[in-house]
């Protein structure tokens, strides 16, 4: 198709970017980290959301060298942080069922000089249901190299909790589609209680997804999560910019 050209040519031509949305306390707004988010506008056909390119570049062969790609650019921004900040980055379904993935984001890793310990991945529920076996391997490997691993878009996949007990996560990120209706729908508040309630129990920290509302904040607040993210604190800005954020903190 045209969009598997235009992609094709912009791994090669360097074009597809990063960009970095703010992970912060919900206490005080302090970034903690950045998740680094795909993106990519081609000449002709404007902007294409990765929620696109992603699953293309996946299933015409190609989404391991548009992630080595990725996260080197993400890396390399990373390194220059200070220290106490942490990369999230987002692996795709393909690299989960890829008994190859752990070796090769060492390697990207490595060669950049980041430190595993300050790199998180996310991965899906969807994505570990593929083939449990491999993705639970997958997962283990990571975090014996020190690379945390957290659940991400949590409560939409089509998996059973008990998954949270077979991988060795680090974390849980609340779906946006719960943190969207937490003011306006009780049982969107109850699972997100549900969840934080869970999450301590099985000592595993939580994110919470899309907060666009300061009363979405203070009612995440009063349920007991301690970090967000959204476009209340800042959508994916650039390197430079989110290097200004940070600045501006210190
Ligand atoms: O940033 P945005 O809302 O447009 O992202 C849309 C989807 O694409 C989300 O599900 C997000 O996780 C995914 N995505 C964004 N960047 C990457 C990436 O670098 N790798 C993978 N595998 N998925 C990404
Ligand atoms: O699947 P994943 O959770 O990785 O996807 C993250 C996506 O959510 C990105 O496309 C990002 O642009 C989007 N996003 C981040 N914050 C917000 C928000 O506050 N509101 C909405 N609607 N989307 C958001
Ligand atoms: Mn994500
Ligand atoms: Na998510």
């Amino acid at each position: 198709t045209q969009v598997e050209q235009a992609l094709r040519r912009a791994i090669i031509a360097d074009e597809v970017s990063v960009h970095f949305q703010p992970i912060v306390n919900l206490a005080d707004g302090a970034i903690q980290g950045f998740e680094a988010l795909a993106r990519w506008t081609d000449r002709e056909l404007g902007s294409i959301s990765p929620g696109l390119f992603i699953p293309l570049a996946e299933e015409r062969g190609f989404i391991d060298s548009l992630t080595e790609t990725l996260l080197k650019k993400a890396a390399e921004t990373a390194k220059h942080w200070p220290s106490d900040l942490f990369l999230s980055f987002n692996l795709s379904s393909a690299q989960l069922v890829d008994p190859a993935t752990a070796f090769n984001v060492l390697a990207v890793i490595n060669r950049v000089g980041f430190d595993p310990r300050r790199l998180e991945l996310e991965i899906t529920e969807t994505a570990m249901m593929t083939d449990p076996e491999v993705a639970a391997k997958v997962v283990n490997e990571l975090r014996s190299v020190g690379i945390r691993v957290s659940l991400d878009d949590f409560g939409t996949g089509q998996s059973s909790l008990g998954r949270l007990r077979d991988f060795a996560f680090n974390k849980v990120k609340i779906d946006q589609s719960f943190v969207s209706e937490i003011t306006m729908d009780k049982s969107a508040e109850h699972i997100v209680r549900a969840i934080l309630a869970m999450c301590e129990g099985l000592n595993l920290k939580v994110i919470a997804e899309g907060i666009e509302t300061e009363e979405q904040a203070a009612k995440l607040r009063e349920l007991g999560c301690k970090t967000g993210q959204g476009w209340l604190y800042g959508k994916a800005v650039d390197a430079a910019t989110a290097m200004d954020l940070i600045e501006a903190q210190e």
